[in-house]
């Protein structure tokens, strides 16, 4: 499968190491992360301007319109991982969402979205258990 991994860049990088995990993981399993920048520890935070922030978005537009599934994990809440995750549902393109449920309370505008498919865990176990029964069902 073609996976869109969302994770927050300028809404924080705090969970930076986390998100690699989960790429690396999904990576393992077989599949291909169309963003494993998400999970870098070296991405420029910066604004870069509108052209190349227009780069950026017509890019991640079109792999989000090629994938197979969205996976975001949104514990750091991001502006613009809320915007692919509206993106990826116009698309009807299936949205998983991960967060902590020790650490966020997740925004009622995705809890109250029937269309995404969210998966409070408490440890990093349950999102590789989680992630083993999506991407090989
Ligand atoms: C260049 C090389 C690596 O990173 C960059 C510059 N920034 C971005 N590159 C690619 N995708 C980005 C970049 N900034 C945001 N995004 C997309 O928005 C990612 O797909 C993330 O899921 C999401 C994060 O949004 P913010 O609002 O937290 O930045």
């Amino acid at each position: 499968m073609k996976i869109y991994f969302a994770g927050s860049i300028r809404g924080g990088r705090v969970d930076a190491a986390l998100y690699r995990r989960m790429i690396d993981h999904m990576k393992t399993q077989g599949h291909a992360v169309l963003t494993e920048h998400v999970g870098s520890s070296k991405l420029c935070l910066e604004e870069q301007g509108r052209d190349k922030d227009a780069s950026i978005y017509e890019q991640d537009t079109a792999w989000l319109r090629e994938s197979d599934m969205v996976i975001a994990e949104c514990t750091c809440a991001s502006l613009g991982v809320g915007y692919e995750l509206a993106y990826a549902e116009r698309f009807d393109i299936p949205v998983h969402i991960f967060y902590n449920r020790n650490k966020c309370q997740l925004s009622a505008m995705l809890t109250g979205n029937s269309y995404f498919i969210i998966h409070p865990y408490s440890s990093d176990e349950e999102i590789f258990e989680t992630l083993n029964t999506l991407l090989n069902s």
